[in-house]
């Protein structure tokens, strides 16, 4: 009794002290429940008592048509979102929608004349023509006087783009009555590129085993595929290649096209079509054909067969993605064919079915002759270019964002701009072989949106990257695809932050103009908690940390010097590679006289293969953008900076701004302890705590390196490297993950 009687009063003392501080500081919220990540952003928690009031009003039910997969998908996403936020399911109306109060109505436009009572159905349809296929409009509207929500698009996928965008607003706290939504895709192609093989394992895969169980289809079928599927409508992801550009020949088996059939059948509600990477040579490996070459009657009519046999079981299967003469792998040009001889043939044997072959420029080949140098940068320009309008119309040349390949930072690729009679489509990576995997919080938004943004000036007029994917040149509507950071973790990309690169990537295939900070404030609210001081804490973290990775990994236009195979980690010094243009020291040509790699008219002269106005800034350092600097010039390090420090002062000054910004992420972090659920939080804080490890890491090798070979004594107060650089060359990391 004693021991009750003191432990009450201790219980009271401790509850008195805790109200007196919450009186003086305002309430602290509870530390929310522990969350996996599963859910990604489509969390729909329960949302705090005045906007569950106002939903209440705005949600007691759902009206739908119950006769299409896809409307029942948007109807069932609508259920299970309501249902969420406000602790109660809403009640499903009769699909001919009644006059009521509150109800959410999906409408396609021509059912509008069929709900009586419709106040405004010819504005309606007026307003809904120029939204396409895939357009939605979300407004209030009244039926016989009563205000409901009305989802309305031309056809299924739009009313199911529309709820998801609905949902959207109301998790981020959007009063209901306010919401008013019109909008279309800018891009018809917008994909995803896993770069999963059969066996599971995922080439630069850090979120654990590919989603697709490839054994155990098609008879076991994941319910993560429809989840998979969720997410990715949520965003206006409409396709997606399942298996690795380096391709087997196996996949178009009978065994694998079945088991194609059946992911394609839990995805075709969402919208999203399935594709497959094939590898050029099937025909022969299968001891079909005695040849692969485009141009024998044989080949293309083993893949016409092939094509009829696939769209067999999957009537609309998307179409094939193709890695030829790149890396090793085989292609036309084995034949002395070209790569539109190679393209054209496949795609004549998707035609007949409406399939599209999306043919990738990522090319390059070793040099003619040993010792010659031949700018890797260069390649795909001089080879595409010139088949500029050969190819045939179910075609996309798919172009990666820059020259090289996935870099922190890259200029953008000077095919953008430079094939005005072939569609193009956009290859980002979302997956970070080059940034730091799933460890670094890097949010790559905005590197999404600098290529987007850049000005290629093609025909001497304005011309952003994204113009010319939209077909502004010659109305040759392009698309775009992402490498997918998606695998079998249970948080579906390794870490929380890495879920943002995935929604970024969607937010912007959806709309190129879309702002990467509001992109990043929408995935913040969704993600934890639509309240400011959760979100622009994270989002200020999320703005800062590309740069940063730039900055303690390869600043002012640095670019390849990552470890060899893996890609992790520093390895400047690396120089006894197979091929000159696989070697980091090809790429940072650093010596005693300086460093940066030489692409103008004296050195490779890549410039040149940019529309005149960008080529004539570029070939000059002073109007070369600081942070592409040494990628196109090769400087002493004694230039002048703006800054007044000289070259080598600005590299090292770089690094250590990397590094400190980690820091200063890591501190942001940590005053949102009290706002983000425990599991995530700690996770991310191990991450960042990670991350800022090997940021050091980055920094110190490097300015070790660069010292070693400049000759160069490290600027005044600046902190030597905390080993020696033989030491940073000893490492090794022989399991590193995603690496074939
Ligand atoms: O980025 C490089 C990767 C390879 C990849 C290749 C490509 C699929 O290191 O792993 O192979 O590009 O894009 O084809």
């Amino acid at each position: 009794m004693q021991h009750f009687l003191r432990h009450a009063r201790a219980c009271l003392t401790a509850a008195f002290v805790l109200n007196i501080l919450l009186g003086l500081f305002g309430a602290l919220p509870a530390r929310a429940a522990d969350e996996d990540g599963y859910d990604l952003w489509l969390r729909y928690r329960p949302l705090p008592t005045a906007q569950r009031t106002a939903l209440q009003a705005a949600a007691t039910g759902i009206a739908a048509p119950d006769d299409t997969p896809t409307v029942r998908a948007a109807a069932a996403e609508l259920r299970r979102g309501i249902a969420g936020m406000l602790g109660r399911a809403p009640d499903t109306i009769p699909s001919t929608p009644q006059p009521r109060l509150g109800a959410v109505v999906l409408v396609r436009a021509n059912a509008l004349a069929q709900v009586s009572g419709l106040a405004d159905a010819d504005n309606l349809r007026r307003e809904l023509a120029p939204l396409g296929p895939e357009g939605y409009l979300v407004r209030r509207a009244r039926i016989k006087g009563a205000p409901v929500m009305l989802v309305a698009a031309n056809a299924d996928i739009g009313l199911l783009y529309g709820t998801f965008a609905w949902l959207r607003q109301v998790q981020l706290g959007v009063a209901p009555d306010r919401i008013a939504l019109a909008d279309k895709p800018a891009l018809p192609l917008r994909v995803l590129n896993h770069w999963d093989n059969l066996d599971r394992t995922v080439e630069r895969g850090y979120a654990g085993e590919s989603i697709w169980n490839w054994w155990e289809l098609p008879n076991i079928v994941d319910p993560r595929y429809t989840d998979y599927a969720r997410a990715n409508a949520s965003l206006g992801i409409n396709g997606t290649v399942l298996n690795n550009v380096n391709a087997k020949a196996e996949v178009l088996s009978p065994a694998f096209i079945a088991k194609t059939a059946a992911i394609a059948d839990v995805l075709r509600p969402y919208g999203i079509r399935v594709y497959l990477s094939v590898r050029w040579s099937t025909p022969l490996e299968l001891k079909e054909t005695k040849t692969a070459d485009p141009l024998d009657p044989q080949v293309a009519a083993w893949w016409a067969r092939k094509a009829d046999e696939i769209y067999r079981s999957i009537p609309d299967f998307g179409g094939f993605l193709v890695k030829a003469n790149s890396e090793g792998q085989p292609g036309p040009q084995d034949y002395h064919r070209n790569h539109a001889d190679g393209a054209n043939m496949l795609a004549r044997a998707l035609a007949p079915h409406n399939g599209i072959v999306m043919w990738r420029a990522f090319v390059y080949n070793p040099p003619a002759h040993p010792g010659q140098v031949s700018d890797r940068a260069t390649q795909a320009y001089d080879q595409f270019k010139p088949l500029d309008g050969k190819f045939d119309r179910n075609v996309l040349v798919q172009v990666k964002n820059g020259a090289i390949d996935f870099q922190p930072r890259e200029p953008a690729h000077p095919l953008f701009g430079a094939m005005p009679d072939t569609p193009l489509m956009m290859e980002f990576q979302v997956t970070k072989e080059y940034l730091g995997y799933a460890t670094h919080l890097v949010y790559l938004g905005t590197l999404f949106q600098e290529t987007l943004r850049f000005d290629t000036r093609a025909g001497g007029r304005p011309m952003t990257v994204a113009r010319v994917l939209e077909g502004a040149q010659d109305g040759r509507v392009g698309g775009i695809a992402g490498v997918a950071n998606i695998g079998s973790s249970r948080n579906w990309t390794g870490s929380t932050f890495d879920q943002a690169n995935w929604y970024a990537y969607g937010r912007l295939a959806w709309n190129p103009d879309l702002d990467s900070r509001a992109i990043a404030r929408e995935w913040a609210g969704q993600t934890f908690a639509p309240d400011a001081r959760v979100v622009e804490p994270v989002v200020d973290m999320m703005m800062r940390s590309r740069e940063a990775a730039v900055d303690y990994m390869t600043p002012l236009g640095l670019h390849h010097i990552m470890g060899t195979g893996h890609h992790h980690g520093p390895a400047p010094w690396v120089d006894n590679l197979g091929r000159a243009d696989w070697n980091p020291v090809y790429y940072h040509r650093a010596g005693r006289d300086g460093i940066g790699f030489d692409r103008t008219a004296t050195g490779s002269n890549a410039v040149a293969q940019y529309a005149p106005d960008v080529a004539r800034r570029l070939a000059d350092p002073a109007t070369t953008p600081p942070e592409q600097l040494l990628w196109f010039h090769h400087l002493p390090w004694d230039t002048r900076m703006p800054s007044g420090r000289t070259l080598w002062e600005e590299l090292v000054a770089h690094y250590d701004h990397g590094v400190a910004e980690v820091a200063a992420m890591q501190a942001e972090w940590q005053r949102l302890r009290p706002f983000v659920d425990a599991r995530r939080y700690d996770d991310v804080a191990q991450r960042l705590a990670q991350q800022q490890r090997e940021a050091q890491w980055w920094r110190d090798a490097c300015i070790a390196y660069f010292q070693h070979v400049s000759g160069l004594p490290l600027p005044a107060g600046v902190n030597p490297p905390a080993q020696t650089l033989e030491y940073y060359r000893s490492l090794a990391f022989p399991y590193a993950p995603g690496h074939g």
